[in-house]
């Protein structure tokens, strides 16, 4: 049997990361291999953020031929598709489970993980599940970096785009209502979580010796940018901020690409930041115990291992310096000295990535494998 259709279930738990996973997702799957998507959305109004088309009080609503639907608490009748896929383990409505146990065949069933560059996620990849009372399987299906993982969201089409912004970013500039930057400015973009160590940082580039332009998408909602007093475009010393506002995910994506460095948080932005074959800093969203340390350790290695011993020591004692909110005043000048190499290797990187199947593919092969 071929796989037709198929349900894509997310809950927010969190910031914008799982929806914003949970839409690119759904719209390849759609756009790329012509499946009927629905995906159940308990917080629209997240994605609405980042999809201008959304109309986040609609409970059903078409965009890229994907069908987006509120997810309510009073789960309705519903036949599921070929496949159902839960997105970071959110429980799926018991009405629903109990659907796909009665349909035949039943659904393969997806756990869709967190990415981590850790190595266990190879062993874990693919795993089953079998459901303690119902007739169904849920399979494990891990993000990561390698070939023995299920690999990186990525579009046919990313490449093509992102050289077009990159070759001649002029317009994209102009989209944004801001003029062109010098050439002898270094532009960042900024995306961090509210420990950020925002003050230091300015205050450092502020001082330095290159003109930094620093765009900020979203700071309006960040309680980080208010404690740094950042509302209007300002200028101290070497250092210009300019606030700009959450975008759509399509802009922050060019966003990324015409930066010079991007700071980047979480998981989504983590991955665009790779995408955009430029230099970046990782904001790694916290977990307890300070289990997020061993995750980018782990990032860090993989992505340092080609890099010469100096860049590669930069880039790991600032992201040390970030991740556990102390000032990046000590660690910058190293980091702004590697950056001509970080961006060679971050072209590197990215070629090295694309040469790995995507994601979608991957979930779509396994997939039908199972029906
Ligand atoms: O918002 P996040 O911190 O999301 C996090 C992570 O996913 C984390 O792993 C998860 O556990 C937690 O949520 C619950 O960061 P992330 O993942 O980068 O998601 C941000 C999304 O917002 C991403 O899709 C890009 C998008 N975005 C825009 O569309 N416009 C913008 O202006 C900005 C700044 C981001």
């Amino acid at each position: 049997m071929a796989l037709r259709t198929l349900d894509l279930f997310c809950r927010v738990v969190d910031n914008y990361g799982d929806a914003g996973v949970a839409w690119r997702l759904a719209r390849q799957l759609a756009d790329e291999h012509a499946l009927q998507v629905r995906l159940w959305l308990d917080r629209p109004d997240v994605l609405g953020k980042m999809e201008p088309r959304l109309n986040p009080a609609v409970p059903q609503q078409q965009i890229d031929g994907v069908e987006i639907l509120r997810w309510q608490e009073d789960f309705p009748e519903t036949e599921p598709g070929d496949a159902v896929i839960e997105a970071f383990g959110c429980p799926l409505p018991q009405r629903f489970l109990d659907a796909m146990a009665r349909r035949r065949p039943t659904p393969v069933w997806i756990n869709l993980e967190y990415l981590s560059a850790e190595t266990w996620v190879e062993g874990c990849h693919g795993l089953p599940s079998p459901h303690p009372r119902l007739p169904l399987t849920q399979y494990f299906f891990y993000p990561g970096f390698t070939a023995r993982t299920g690999g990186l969201l990525r579009e046919r089409d990313l490449t093509a785009k992102r050289e077009a912004v990159q070759r001649d970013p002029q317009a994209f500039w102009r989209s944004l209502k801001l003029a062109a930057p010098q050439e002898s400015t270094l532009v960042v973009s900024l995306f961090c979580y509210p420990d950020a160590t925002l003050l230091s940082l300015f205050e450092t580039w502020a001082q330095g010796e290159r003109p930094i332009l620093a765009l900020t998408p979203g700071g309006e909602n960040n309680p980080a940018w208010r404690n740094a007093g950042i509302r209007d475009p300002w200028r101290q010393g070497k250092l210009e901020v300019q606030p700009l506002p959450f975008l759509s995910q399509e802009q922050y994506d060019r966003l990324l690409w015409a930066c010079d460095l991007n700071f980047v948080r979480g998981e989504d932005s983590f991955v665009r930041a790779q995408w955009a074959a430029r230099p970046f800093v990782w904001h790694i969203y916290r977990q307890a115990d300070r289990a997020h340390l061993v995750k980018l350790e782990a990032f860090l290695r993989r992505y340092t291992q080609a890099l010469p011993p100096s860049a590669a020591l930069a880039l790991v004692r600032f992201h040390e310096a970030w991740n556990e909110s102390a000032s990046p005043a000590a660690t910058w000048p190293a980091l702004a000295g590697e950056l001509e190499v970080l961006r060679r290797h971050a072209a590197a990187w990215e070629r090295q990535l694309r040469s790995l199947a995507g994601l979608a593919s991957q979930l779509v092969i396994f997939i039908t494998g199972k029906i």
